[in-house]
């Protein structure tokens, strides 16, 4: 059951689809306070708190407290409030009951999750005014069901989006990228996307192409697509301001830029230095920003990522100009420590933040109208909207297929548009696991195609790391290595043991019938493909507890090493499972355990993959170096049978948005005899062993 509160003047976010009437009656479990818009309720011992998306600390929140605040924040540490994504939903779950909280405003809200009071949870809503929806249900899944009814159905990217790619900022050239593509295929590296960085573009313009280092981009992503490689470009927010530049020109012209108060094109600095901002709260600026996407589609390209769209700031006219004036102040002087520190923080604070969010104002729309708001009021909802203008000019430019999308800022309504990737964590063993955890946050919030960057993206990776980084990185639906620039070079084939990373990389493809099906069943019910232990195993006090295994779809279990020198781990199983041993496509070992605790010896060339009684996990050969090249028509099996098992394996076109055809759908049933039934159009047999 949903249902929806008001406080204040709420603005209309675009997060939810599904409208309902407003709740006549108080709210219920919650005590509301004003001044600041407060709402609280008690934590009863045990109970744990889910959600709240991309954010550091485990998948159960309890114990810290959280700002949604969607900020350029490069140190992915315990101590960070908030990270790339505003995610205002969370569910808190106790042995009796499970209920969820929506709060769709878009400025500051804060989540104080027993932090200040280990037995209170309170929400603060800066602005005082927001919607509010209180969801009861009888499970996890149930209440994250029923949210996802109301914020509307995940996006679908193409099957070829759920192979492997290799990134890095710094390609510089086409040169560049031929090699890394020639270094995967010279050594039959599966590989599915090769993905350019700011470097690609003329003076970091967006949908320019640098002629000098890129010629012809057009022949070489025909030349990479004839090798199964899709060429992936980024697009950030900021729009260069320079003459002649049509994009900076028609922005101009036509009024679609974020103002300062003056009515002045606001203009702050990012990567091309001096920048507009295009208004994408606008529905006329969304069109025309969206639009010019198909400048790079016209060149091949059937794929982007979109950055920088918190937005990021490096620094605002405004503020350079007053810490220049205030300067010559300090000159000359002889400073005390006092007086040297505030120096020092005059340059300090120029872009991100407060510093700069009331300096610009958007035309947003509101009940069809447009209205002029300050940037701080609707922070929240840039990065999803510059999402959704490209989404919604895919649909023109694009008719009936996919296109691949994923984004670095959101707002929870972004999961129609695109995924999101986890931003700029760190080769650190700790982010291994905390891409892990960020998994099932970002699924209870509706972000279902999602990874991390694999191997870590500032610092420099071991090879160690990365093997146990791409060991987990084969099950999550977006699988990217990438790194920053100056860093170590990341890419696997590059190491002693490329051979290892060859057969990791076999087992993606090799589990792409399974990881498809469940994210299209997921994306398609509104359901979870990565769940906390604690969701399938409600009574289990002990799976409550486990921050570091996780449920990846209907019949498996992860649990990585994350651990740096460690030869395996402590695993805990609430029930009789199969522990398999992945070596490489086609290869591994079988071992039953039961139910409790475990060390399992895991080598750096091994994947253990824990299956649940009578669950089948389909799997297709994987000697394909790309998905379009993987034979999905004739599949085999991984089974756990103690009785009886059933399966329903989904697979369609992988391109068309054609997705509710019953014929996408193959029936499996193995029973504990050995006996298969297959009902549908994939042919399936058992492994021979
Ligand atoms: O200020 O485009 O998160 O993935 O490589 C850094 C360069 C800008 C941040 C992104 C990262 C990307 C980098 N970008």
């Amino acid at each position: 059951m949903i249902c929806k509160y008001r406080f204040g003047t709420p603005l209309e976010t675009g997060a939810v689809v599904a409208p309902r009437p407003e709740s006549p009656l108080p709210m219920p479990r919650f005590t509301v306070t004003e001044d600041p818009l407060t709402l609280s309720c008690p934590l009863p011992e045990g109970a744990a708190v889910y959600g709240l998306g991309e954010n550091v600390r485990g998948m159960n929140k309890r114990g810290w407290h959280y700002e949604s605040q969607c900020t350029d924040i490069p140190h992915h540490s315990e101590d960070k409030l908030s990270l790339y994504g505003a995610h205002n939903f969370f569910l808190v779950s106790t042995e009796e009951e499970v209920f969820g909280l929506f709060v769709d405003d878009p400025g500051v809200v804060h989540f104080d999750i027993g932090y200040t009071r280990s037995d209170l949870l309170s929400v603060t809503v800066k602005s005082g005014d927001a919607w509010v929806y209180l969801i009861e249900g009888e499970t996890e899944a149930d209440v994250a069901r029923q949210f996802r009814g109301l914020v509307g159905r995940s996006y679908i990217p193409p099957k070829w989006a759920f192979g492997y790619g290799q990134s890095r900022w710094g390609y510089r050239s086409e040169e560049d990228i031929r090699a890394v593509a020639e270094g995967y295929r010279s050594r039959r590296m599966a590989l599915d996307a090769i993905y350019l960085d700011i470097d690609y573009m003329e003076r970091f313009k967006d949908f320019t192409v640098n002629r000098e280092t890129f010629p012809d981009l057009k022949a070489l992503a025909a030349d990479l697509k004839r090798d199964g490689i899709h060429l992936v470009p980024i697009i950030d927010a900021g729009v260069k301001i320079e003459t002649g530049y049509d994009v900076y020109e028609q922005g101009v012209e036509q009024g679609l830029f974020c103002t300062d108060e003056r009515g002045e094109n606001f203009i702050a600095a990012v990567w091309p230095g001096q920048v507009h901002f295009p208004d994408v709260l606008n529905p006329a600026a969304r069109r025309w920003f969206g639009r010019l996407y198909g400048r790079l589609m016209e060149q091949g390209i059937e794929g982007f990522w979109n950055d920088m769209n918190e937005p990021a700031i490096f620094y605002t006219q405004k503020n350079l100009d007053a810490a220049f004036a205030r300067v010559e102040d300090f000159k000359g002087r002889n400073l005390n420590l006092h007086r040297y520190w505030e120096l020092k923080a005059l340059f300090n604070y120029l872009g991100d933040g407060p510093n700069s969010y009331h300096q610009f104002f958007h035309q947003m729309e509101q009940d069809g109208k447009l209205l002029r708001v300050r940037h701080d009021r609707v922070h929240n909802l840039y990065g999803m909207n510059m999402t959704r203008a490209a989404s919604e000019a895919f649909d023109e430019l694009a008719p009936g297929k996919r296109v691949l999308m994923f984004s670095r800022a959101s707002y929870i309504g972004a999961h129609r548009y695109g995924g999101i990737w986890q931003g700029d964590n760190k080769s650190w063993w700790s982010h291994l696991q905390m891409n892990l955890q960020m998994m099932a946050s970002l699924n209870l919030v509706g972000f279902l195609y999602t990874g991390a960057d694999l191997g870590g993206f500032g610092c420099d990776t071991t090879e160690d790391l990365l093997l146990r980084w791409i060991a987990f990185g084969i099950f999550t639906p977006l699988m990217r290595n990438h790194c920053a620039l100056g860093t170590r070079e990341q890419e696997l084939y590059r190491y002693p043991r490329w051979e290892t990373f060859r057969d990791l990389l076999s087992l993606r493809y090799m589990l792409l019938p399974y990881l498809y099906s469940e994210y299209m069943k997921a994306a398609l019910t509104d359901g979870l493909m990565f769940r906390p232990l604690a969701f399938d195993y409600r009574g289990d006090a002990r799976a409550r507890e486990v921050e570091d295994q996780i449920l990846l779809g209907e019949s498996a279990m992860l649990a990585p090493v994350c651990q740096q020198n460690a030869t395996g781990r402590h695993v805990y199983l609430p029930e009789e499972m199969k522990l398999i041993r992945l070596r490489r496509a086609g290869e591994w070992t079988e071992e039953i355990l039961p139910a409790g605790d475990h060390y399992i010896p895991v080598a750096l060339d091994e994947v253990p993959l824990f299956l649940r009684p009578d669950r089948l996990v389909p799997i297709a050969a994987g000697d394909a170096d790309c998905v379009m090249r993987e034979d999905f028509d004739h599949l085999s099996l991984l089974s756990f049978v103690r009785t009886e098992a059933e399966y329903l394996l989904y697979d369609d076109d992988g391109e068309s948005r054609d997705y509710n055809q019953q014929s996408h759908y193959t029936a499996i049933r193995l029973n504990a005899g050995g006996a298969l039934t297959v009902a549908g159009s994939q042919t399936v047999t058992l492994p021979e062993r």
